[in-house]
C-alpha cells in the first residue's frame, strides 16, 4: 500500500459551486468563506472527520465481519500500515478541505505488548501527524483514549472493580492528553465507553461513582499541570455498551460534574444519536448544556428512527440539523468545540467515493442548515415569541419573587391581596411550527 492519492483516484479537492450545480464532487451549500451572522461559514461549523469510523472500522456488524478490505488494514508490518492509513486520512482531509480531525489512540496505531509499547506506537504516528500538519491546513479538534475495546476494559475503565485497570486507563489518558496538547488539539474528550454496569448483583454503584469522580479530577489536574489550554469534554451516552451508563445524558453528566466539583472545568461533547437514544432531541441536549454552562462540542450524526442502538449515520435531515444549529448559535457558537462527524458509512458502501460523498453531503447539509438557522436568528420572530411569552417576568413583583426580597409568605399574601387569577394563554406551538417551516 502506498500513494494515498490512489485510494481516492483522481478526485480533486472539492470546491463550492452553488446550489444549481449538479456536480456531485462539489459543494452546493458549503461556501467556507461566506459570511453568516458576521462569521465565516468554516468558523461557524468547524467540521472534523473522525478517524475511527472512516479509516479504522472494517465494516463489520454483529452477524458478519469485515466488508471494506481496506488496503491499509491488510498484510505487512502493522506500523507501516498505520502510516499508510495516515496518508489516506490526510488525503481525505485535503480533498474535503475540512479544518479538523479527531482520533482515539487505538485508531491511529496498533496496540503493543505493553502500555509502554502501545504508547510508543501512538507517539510514532503522532509524529507523522505533526510532520503532515506542517504543510496541511487540517488541525486536531480533539484526541481521546480508547478505554473500551480491549477486554481488560470489559467491566469499565475508571469504574472498574480492579484498581489496576483504573491505573492502566490513567496511563493511557495521560499519554493521549499530552499528545493532544503537543499536536495543538483544541479539546480532549472522555467518552465513558464502559463506565456503567450490567447488574447490581455484582456492582458497588457508589464506589464506582466515586472512582469516576476521582479519575476526572486526576485528568483535570494533569491538564493544568502540563498547561493544556483546551477543553476537557465528556460525551454523554445512555446505554450501549453497558445497560446503565453513568454518563446517561447532559443533565446526568452535570450532576456527576457537580459531585466531583468540576462543573467549571469540564464541558460536554453532545452526540446527536446519543441524545435520541436518551429519549431527547439533539437540540434539547444542546440547549440543556448551554443553560448549564457546559456546552462544548458536538458529534454530528443521526440514528435510525426504528432501531434502538447507535447506528451513527451521516445526517440527512435538514430540519433536525437546523434546529440544532440554531441552539448552537444561541449558545454563542463554538469556542474550542466543533462539529465532528462521528458517523460511518453503511457496510455495503465499499467504494472510496462512498466515504468521500458521505462527508461532503453531510457538510453541505450542515451548511444549508446553518443558513436556515441564521435566517431564524436574523428574522427574530421566533425569539420574540419566546420573549413575549415570558414578558410578565419583567415586572417588579415578578422580579422580586426571583430574588431574596420576597418570601413564600409574602408571595402568598400578595395573591390574596390582589386577588390574582391567572388566565392561561396559548402556547401557539403550531403557529411557531409554521413560522419555522417558512425559513426552509
Ligand atoms: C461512541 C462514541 C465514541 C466517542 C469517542 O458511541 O460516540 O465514538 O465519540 O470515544
Ligand atoms: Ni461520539
Ligand atoms: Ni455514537
Amino acid at each position: 500500500m502506498n500513494a494515498p492519492a490512489r485510494f481516492f483516484g483522481e478526485i480533486q479537492p472539492l470546491r463550492y459551486e452553488g446550489p444549481e450545480s449538479r456536480n456531485l464532487y462539489a459543494y452546493r451549500w458549503y461556501d467556507k468563506d461566506r459570511m453568516v451572522l458576521g462569521k465565516r461559514m468554516e468558523d461557524h461549523l468547524r467540521f472534523a472527520i473522525a478517524y475511527w469510523h472512516s479509516f479504522t472500522w472494517p465494516g463489520g456488524d454483529p452477524f458478519g465481519g469485515e466488508t471494506f478490505l481496506r488496503p491499509w488494514m491488510h498484510g505487512g508490518d502493522e506500523m507501516a500500515l498505520a502510516r499508510a492509513k495516515a496518508d489516506v486520512a490526510f488525503d481525505l482531509f485535503r480533498i474535503l478541505d475540512v479544518p479538523f480531525f479527531c482520533f482515539h489512540d487505538r485508531d491511529i496505531a496498533p496496540e503493543g505488548k505493553s502500555l509502554k509499547e502501545s504508547n510508543a506506537n501512538v507517539r510514532a504516528i503522532a509524529d507523522v501527524f505533526t510532520k503532515k500538519m506542517e504543510t496541511e491546513k487540517v488541525r486536531l479538534l480533539w484526541g481521546t483514549a480508547n478505554l473500551f475495546s480491549n477486554r481488560r476494559f470489559m467491566a469499565g475503565a475508571a469504574t472498574n472493580p480492579d484498581p489496576d485497570v483504573f491505573a492502566y486507563a490513567a496511563g493511557q489518558v495521560k499519554h493521549v492528553l499530552e499528545l493532544t496538547h503537543e499536536l495543538g488539539g483544541q479539546n480532549y474528550v472522555l467518552w465513558g465507553g464502559r463506565e456503567g454496569y450490567e447488574t447490581l448483583l455484582n456492582t458497588d454503584l457508589k464506589r464506582e461513582l466515586d472512582q469516576m469522580g476521582r479519575f476526572l479530577n486526576l485528568v483535570v489536574e494533569h491538564k493544568h499541570r502540563i498547561g493544556f489550554k483546551g477543553t476537557i469534554l465528556i460525551e454523554p451516552k445512555p446505554q450501549e455498551p453497558t445497560k446503565h451508563q453513568y454518563d446517561f445524558d447532559v443533565g446526568t453528566v452535570y450532576g456527576l460534574l457537580c459531585r466531583a466539583g468540576l462543573q467549571d472545568e469540564v464541558k460536554v461533547n453532545i452526540e446527536a444519536n446519543h441524545a435520541t437514544l436518551a429519549g431527547h432531541s439533539f437540540e434539547h441536549e444542546i440547549a440543556m448544556a448551554a443553560a448549564l454552562g457546559i456546552f462544548g462540542s458536538i458529534d454530528m450524526n443521526k440514528g435510525d428512527a426504528q432501531s434502538g442502538w447507535d447506528t451513527d449515520q451521516f445526517p440527512t435531515n435538514i430540519e433536525d440539523t437546523a434546529l440544532a444549529i440554531y441552539e448552537i448559535i444561541k449558545a454563542g457558537g463554538f469556542t474550542t468545540g466543533g462539529m465532528n462527524f462521528d458517523a460511518k458509512i453503511r457496510r455495503q458502501s465499499l467504494d472510496p467515493e462512498d466515504l468521500l460523498l458521505a462527508h461532503s453531503g453531510a457538510m453541505d447539509l450542515c451548511a444549508r442548515a446553518l443558513l436556515v438557522a441564521a435566517k431564524m436568528v436574523e428574522d427574530g420572530a421566533r425569539q420574540r415569541a419566546v420573549d413575549e411569552r415570558y414578558a410578565g417576568w419583567n415586572g417588579p413583583e415578578a422580579r422580586a419573587m426571583l430574588s431574596d426580597e420576597s418570601s413564600l409568605a409574602d408571595i402568598a399574601a400578595r395573591v390574596e391581596a390582589e386577588g390574582l387569577d391567572p388566565q392561561p394563554r396559548s402556547g401557539r406551538q403550531e403557529r411557531l411550527e409554521n413560522l419555522v417551516a417558512s425559513y426552509f
